[in-house]
């Protein structure tokens, strides 16, 4: 017999109406270099109009979860201000809201110390809520996910803690939490990290990895961070902490995240590294990217500046300006400049005679004339200067930029020696 923490939660309209989800959007991302110096991860520009935060909130609305916390710390004076300008259409009026939570020492002299303490020190206002469920989600993480298959069979397992799940390559698992499962979905171990991961049996090269995300039944949830609280020794982190914690004494559930129509895993990206977060943009211009902008069932939603229709165009001596398979976001002047395989996200110029390609630029680039750029992400508010080449001779790149191990080229104001309040 399923154990039901609700009985008149039955519908998944009623299950998404009871659920309040909590965002976790404070963190370092210190893997993303200086993309994160000035600004948090989840507000790290994505996709050509869109801020990495986005995903997941866009996923809570069209899942029909309307009662959204976003938790924040670390540089978090952009992520608020986006927010506050995209998603300020939820109406409190109808029981809807995206609401900020700053770190802001409600229970003692601290900041949050892990993700567990960042929730822990708004339990107040989270109870203030009423919630039947708290869905607990990363902030940081590029994928479109229908969360109301998770909340049902979390009731319908009658579980305390679901936790989400995919299965990634072996040799990336260790970045993850990885499990294993029994025959029941019920997580029988959970290790934060491990320097040697399992794999799933059966499946040499595979490992299950925790995505991060947590269904909890609210009384549940409560009880175990105030005990969590109680516990000199925990970091008061979810993965280090919390789930490994219950597993021994509770029900605690594994959700596959799959992609129900093709039957394999579904995409899902933790664009924490640069590398990471080049390739999840390049793949964006595929013919068939496994995430679909497009698809009109699955709105991303996010703050649109006014900004007139990109425009292409001949440069003085009648070289056409074009892009192909890229991404090119409005606001854009393309003028004589050849594009391939590239995001040029909203606002930017790219001059004539300029050659770019597997390239990510992010708003408000300036590129000037008879530049080369390849295997790149250009930050916001970039003046290119005429005649620069990036991505081709690495060594020379290391000395001016950012170069990661596997060769891509990170350019931000600062490095060309740029103030960004000099050149708005
Ligand atoms: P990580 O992503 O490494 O692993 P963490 O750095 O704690 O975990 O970040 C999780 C989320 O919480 C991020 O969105 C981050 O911005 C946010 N966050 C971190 N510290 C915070 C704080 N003090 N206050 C508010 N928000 C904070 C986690 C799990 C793994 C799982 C991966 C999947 O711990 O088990 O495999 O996510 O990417
Ligand atoms: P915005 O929210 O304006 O789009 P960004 O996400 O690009 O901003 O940047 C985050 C914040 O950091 C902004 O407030 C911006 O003014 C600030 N910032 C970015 N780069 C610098 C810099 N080099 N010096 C000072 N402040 C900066």
């Amino acid at each position: 017999m399923l154990k039901s923490y609700d009985d008149d939660v039955r519908l998944p309209t009623d299950i998404s109406r009871k659920t309040l989800a909590l965002v976790l959007a404070g963190g370092e991302g210190s893997r993303l270099k200086q993309l994160t110096r000035w600004r948090a991860k989840p507000a790290v520009p994505f996709g050509g109009k869109y801020r990495i935060i986005d995903f997941v909130l866009s996923n809570c609305v069209n899942s029909g979860i309307r009662k959204i916390s976003v938790v924040t710390q670390y540089k978090s004076h952009s992520l608020i201000r986006h927010v506050q300008r995209a998603w300020s259409f939820m109406r409190y009026e109808v029981g809807e809201f995206v609401e900020l939570m700053p770190a802001q020492q409600r229970i003692d002299k601290g900041w949050y110390k892990g993700t567990a303490d960042a929730i822990y020190q708004n339990l107040d206002i989270l109870r203030h809520h009423t919630p039947n469920y708290v869905l607990i989600l990363g902030g940081d993480h590029i994928y479109a996910m229908d969360y109301t298959h998770m909340l049902a069979a979390h009731q319908q397992s009658g579980a305390d803690v679901t936790v989400g799940c995919i299965e990634v390559p072996l040799e990336e698992a260790s970045d993850f939490g990885v499990m294993s499962i029994d025959e029941d979905m019920k997580i029988t171990r959970f290790s934060e990290k491990p320097a040697k991961p399992e794999c799933i049996p059966g499946k040499p090269g595979s490992a299950l990895a925790s995505m991060g995300i947590y269904v909890f039944s609210s009384d549940f949830l409560y009880r175990t961070l105030i005990d969590d609280n109680d516990n000199p020794d925990s970091s008061r982190d979810f993965g280090k902490d919390i789930i490994p914690g219950v597993i021994s004494r509770h029900n605690v559930q594994a959700f596959p995240f799959t992609d129900e129509v093709k039957g394999k895993p579904a995409y899902w990206r933790d664009v924490g590294t640069l590398q990471a977060f080049w390739k999840a943009n390049i793949d964006l211009c595929s013919i068939t990217p496994d995430l679909n902008l497009y698809d009109r069932d699955w709105p991303v939603w996010t703050y649109q500046p006014q900004l007139p229709p990109a425009k292409f165009t001949f440069d003085d001596e009648g070289r056409r300006g074009e892009a192909i398979d890229s991404l090119v976001a409005g606001g854009c002047i393309i003028s004589g400049a050849r594009i391939k395989r590239s995001v040029i996200s909203s606002d930017c110029r790219i001059h004539s005679y300029c050659h770019i390609k597997d390239t990510v630029m992010l708003p408000q680039v300036n590129v000037h004339r008879h530049c080369r750029i390849q295997n790149a992400v250009i930050d916001k508010d970039c003046e290119i200067p005429a005649g620069t080449i990036i991505g081709e001779d690495i060594e020379a790149d290391r000395k001016r930029f950012h170069v990661d191990e596997s060769g891509i080229v990170l350019v931000t104001p600062e490095m060309l020696g740029q103030n960004i309040h000099m050149t708005r």
